[in-house]
């Protein structure tokens, strides 16, 4: 897919996740520091789009991409990073869960970030079990691939692949960029 425009359009911290031109929403989901911010950076080409760093829970609105006047990319903040208080975090949690329970604008597909060397983490599994239950269309990104040698990548991938329980599992890198086009090729064909 061709990049032709990406632009920051609103920023959502409360429940309104409807949009005027009612685009279709691509959602990033993921523990915090997993790398969603990066990976739409990745995506579109721009490195600082999104605004990324070494600090957990840098996000902290859901932040919409608008793309080529054609479809959102939704950054969402990350979940389970206690350091900002428990309150907090089972606020970003609530959140969360509240778009994918009660809004309209529901996302055509959500793209579940995790760090692969970390694989699914209980919270993964529990935000999993949100998004299977409000039956949305998801696929799980194991991100930062490139940090894994490549003696224990198979394994490495084979293992979230059976932790996944049937859900499809992309390998990416947003440093080398490696699985853009299997992540373009989801969103060209929920998009058109
Ligand atoms: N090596 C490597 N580092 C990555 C990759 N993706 C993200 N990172 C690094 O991981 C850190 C966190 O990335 P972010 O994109 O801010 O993560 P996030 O999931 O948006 O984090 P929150 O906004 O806190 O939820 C940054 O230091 C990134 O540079 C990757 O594919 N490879
Ligand atoms: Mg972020």
């Amino acid at each position: 897919m061709k990049i032709k425009s990406a632009e920051f359009a609103r920023g959502v911290t409360g429940n309104d996740y409807s949009t005027q031109d009612n685009l279709p929403q691509i959602a990033f989901l993921g523990r915090s520091n997993a790398g969603k911010s990066s990976v739409i950076n990745s995506l579109t080409g721009r490195k600082n789009l999104v605004h990324s760093s070494k600090t957990p829970g840098k996000t902290i609105e859901a932040n919409f991409f608008c793309i080529n006047n054609l479809f959102y990319l939704l950054d969402f903040p990350g979940y389970g990073f206690a350091m900002r208080g428990v309150q907090e975090r089972n606020k970003m949690v609530k959140r969360i869960f509240w778009y994918l329970e009660f809004t309209n604008a529901r996302p055509k597909v959500i793209f579940l970030i995790i760090d692969a060397k970390v694989g699914l983490t209980d919270l993964d599994l529990e935000m999993l079990e949100i998004i299977k239950q409000n039956n949305h269309k998801v696929v799980i990104v194991a991100n930062k691939v490139d940090k894994l040698p490549q003696t224990k990548r198979k394994d490495k991938i084979l293992s979230i692949v059976s932790q996944a329980k049937g859900l499809e599992v992309l390998e990416y890198s947003a440093k080398t960029h490696e699985g853009k086009e299997n992540i373009f090729k989801i969103i060209e064909d929920l998009v058109k």
